[in-house]
């Protein structure tokens, strides 16, 4: 693994604090970059163990958002369409919003994270609250394989792919399909979003990426397809070698050369990305102290576990951002990690509390800037550091 990025000490992203002053200071690890140049791969340095992230107390909710849940509903349509699988398993079903557009009885649910299985539970569904790893796969497959699984935002999550996948390979019929999706490598260095780096992000894949990984067991790509969600993912479907139902379709040319055009196979290019972040910290740390200067009164809008490498890397703290809004109840009343910024219950923007809102979840701007259409036009503005640190 060759370094190219390096973005300080970075506590945990979903750690929101409960305290703004607490005794014991938090616990922070070094946030590095690299990638590799034989395998194409693109992670972090240094891990943290899952447990610590990924426990009773997750705060993330996937159906808070008006587009995942549109974006979940399409998706199944499409799958029953296309595919028509009898069972159907997700891993990472977070708080169901994928599994809920589906009969109870043709759909299990893997989600480790015990606050949010339950909630998919309470709604009747079948939910293991486990890792994904081989011994799960046997248990729930001991009768039936599947015929769809599916998991998004969760391959990048999670460092030991032999476990991952010989657990798929034990859990998927024959001619079964598996569809991953996870944020595009590709859109996070042309759009300049470092923060889709942080301690759970393990791994931001491209399709050259993904395509040699699968390689090793048997998988392959038949289609990518580019979809907006995060910021532009990446959703794959695969097959197993050996399964003829399926033709490889020109997307999979057509996204590796994309990939390749752009020079995501060469450490140059992390490095010019490196180049463009400091950039990016210099801009953003200047738009910031300049309206501060000006007395002007700065929000955040969506927590996200993204803002937390931004934050930190940027050293913006609450002098800056008076508070954060967010809608998610968990993370209400709380305090960004490291930063220290204080979140309130979302409340509609009002020109006359508010000058300029950071654009936490930026990757929601089209659902956010339509929500907040009355406050735009009265004058009021936000800033955003993707693709570069502007005020729009
Ligand atoms: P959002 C999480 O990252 C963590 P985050 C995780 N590691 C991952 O991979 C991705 O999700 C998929 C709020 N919000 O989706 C809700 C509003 O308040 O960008 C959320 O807290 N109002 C699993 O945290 C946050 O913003 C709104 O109108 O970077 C969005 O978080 C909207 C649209 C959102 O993921």
């Amino acid at each position: 693994m060759k370094k190219f990025l390096d973005l300080g000490y970075q506590p945990l992203a979903n750690s929101y604090l409960s305290k703004r002053n607490i005794k014991k200071s938090e616990k922070k690890f070094k946030l590095s970059i690299g990638f590799d140049p034989k395998s194409f791969l693109v992670s972090i340095l240094n891990t943290v163990p899952k447990e610590k992230m990924f426990n009773k107390n997750y705060p993330y909710k996937s159906s808070e958002s008006l587009t995942m849940r549109n974006q979940f509903r399409l998706l199944s349509s499409k799958i029953k369409k296309n595919f028509n699988p009898k069972l159907i398993l997700e891993i990472g079903s977070n708080d169901g919003a994928f599994i809920s557009n589906f009969d109870k009885n043709n759909v299990i649910g893997v989600e480790p994270c015990k606050n949010l299985a339950n909630l998919t539970k309470k709604k009747g569904f079948k939910i293991f609250s486990n890792y994904w790893n081989t011994t799960l796969a046997k248990k729930i497959t001991k009768n039936n394989k599947i015929d769809l699984i599916y998991s998004a935002n969760t391959l990048s999550h999670i460092e030991d792919f032999d476990e991952i996948f010989n657990a798929i390979d034990i859990a998927l019929s024959k001619n079964g399909i598996l569809i991953l999706e996870d944020p595009s490598l590709l859109e996070c260095i042309k759009n300049g979003a470092y923060d889709q780096f942080y301690c759970e992000h393990l791994y931001v894949f491209s399709t050259m990426a993904l395509e040699k990984i699968l390689s090793k067991f048997k998988l392959k790509i038949f289609f990518v397809e580019n979809i907006k969600t995060h910021g532009g993912s990446n959703r794959y479907y695969i097959k197993r070698n050996n399964n003829l139902m399926y033709k490889i379709d020109l997307s999979v040319k057509q996204n590796i050369a994309k990939e390749k055009n752009f020079g995501l196979h060469k450490l140059s290019t992390y490095k010019n990305f490196a180049k463009k972040v400091a950039e990016s910290k210099k801009g953003l740390r200047k738009i910031f102290n300049d309206l501060a200067k000006k007395n002007k009164i700065i929000i955040g809008y969506g927590a996200t576990a993204k803002s937390c490498t931004v934050l930190n890397y940027c050293k913006i703290q609450s002098k800056l951002i008076k508070f954060f809004y967010d809608t998610t109840s968990y993370k209400i009343g709380k305090y960004l990690p490291g930063s220290k910024i204080k979140i309130k219950k979302y409340k509609k923007l009002n020109i006359s509390d508010v000058d300029y809102v950071f654009l936490g979840a930026w990757n929601f701007k089209d659902e956010i800037f339509k929500k907040e259409k009355k406050f735009i036009k009265k004058g009021g503005k936000f800033i955003t550091h993707i693709p570069y640190p502007r005020i729009i």
